[in-house]
């Protein structure tokens, strides 16, 4: 079996190379080209995998690229992955995040169609579709009302790989995954933002976190049980859109929490609004700063991954505590190794 996969340097690219590795498929990766020629994540991958793939350097708005390389290899199985992906970018920067997500995502079809349309290809949808939702917990039925930039752009893409499916009968799975993060996460994200900060206090740093929203409320799962439905999405007789998630909700402050718990230290929240602080023994540990609130937040998220519980057996396997400890001891092992940064 051959896969490409956009997006192969990101923190999802990383655990679905690992999974495809370990499944024997022959594996080809699109990666944009900079000046650095930086891999991102594939460089934490183990020397056996990463050296098994094929790198592509190419740009998935070039039409023109996409289509020449999904006609040589004929994947059997796609996974477009790649994407600006980061929310807050997204209102700051939304015509390039229109530009990639949405172009990128058309190209794509439209090569699959026109040159390879036995090719099952899976698409990156998100929650974020669901925004300011009516319902909780959220499903595929639930109405999207995205509240970002970002989330209107996979709105575009959802509904291009959609009609494509239905128009010209290819095979396109759209996965709904909620939050997912890990310990090759961004750290432009929450969650690593805070087991970087963590572990940073841990090894001796006295600068607290400094962060937005405290309170607003995610279904975090980790990245690596996440990419297994999303192969298993391609291996079923139809192409279906899944959400997959944890069913629980917490807020960015149960994350602060948890994380600090690992390090033995038990916050207190004094203050609110922009003033609010959580300290420990008279230390500020945590700060809030308005250049991380955004100008609309969405809300109340918790998935109802019901179906693929029942037509794809996927069940998460890494609970919210779990979660934050690999992603804190992770960070406390990699400092110690590099020292504070
Ligand atoms: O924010 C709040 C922030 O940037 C999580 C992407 O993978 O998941 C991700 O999008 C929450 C937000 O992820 C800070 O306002 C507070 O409510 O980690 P995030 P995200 O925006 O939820 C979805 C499913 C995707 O599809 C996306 O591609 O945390 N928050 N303080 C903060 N967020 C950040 N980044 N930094 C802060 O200091």
């Amino acid at each position: 079996m051959k896969a490409l996969v956009t997006g192969i340097s990101g923190q999802d690219g990383y655990f679905l190379t690992q999974l495809l590795k370990s499944r024997k498929y022959e594996i080809h990766g699109i990666i944009r080209r900079n000046s650095s020629m930086g891999t991102g994540t594939m460089a934490l991958l183990p020397d056996e995998v990463r050296d098994e793939v094929e790198i592509h350097y190419g740009d998935i708005n070039d039409a023109h690229f996409v289509t020449s390389i999904i006609a040589r290899e004929k994947p059997d199985e796609l996974y477009h992955l790649a994407a600006q992906s980061f929310v807050g970018y997204s209102f700051q920067n939304p015509f390039s995040t229109y530009d990639s997500n949405i172009g990128g995502t058309l190209n794509i079809c439209n090569a699959v169609k026109d040159v390879s349309s036995d090719t099952r290809f899976y698409f990156a949808a998100t929650s974020e579709l669901f925004g300011h939702p009516a319902q909780t917990p959220q499903n595929e039925n639930t109405p999207f009302l995205p509240r970002n930039p970002y989330a209107i752009s996979k709105l575009a893409g959802i509904w291009t790989t959609r009609t494509y499916r239905d128009a010209y009968k290819l095979f396109i799975s759209n996965g709904i995954l909620f939050n997912h993060e890990s310990e090759v996460r961004g750290p432009e994200f929450v969650s690593r933002k805070i087991s970087i900060g963590v572990a940073k206090i841990y090894r001796g740093s006295n600068n607290p976190i400094l962060l937005g929203n405290l309170n607003a409320v995610k279904d975090w799962g980790y990245s690596k049980d996440y990419v297994y439905g999303m192969w298993q999405m391609l291996q079923q007789d139809t192409p279906d859109d899944f959400v997959l998630g944890t069913g629980e909700s917490h807020t960015v402050r149960d994350f602060v929490e948890a994380a600090f718990k690992e390090i033995d230290i038990g916050l207190e929240w004094k203050g609110s609004g922009l003033n609010e602080v959580g300290i420990c023994n008279g230390r500020t540990l945590v700060k809030v700063s308005k250049e991380f609130l955004r100008p609309l937040e969405s809300e109340n998220y918790r998935a109802d991954y019901s179906k693929a519980k029942k037509k794809l057996k996927w069940e998460p396997k890494t609970n919210f505590q779990q979660l934050v400890k690999i992603m804190v001891r992770n960070d406390i092992a990699r400092l110690g190794k590099a020292g504070l940064e």
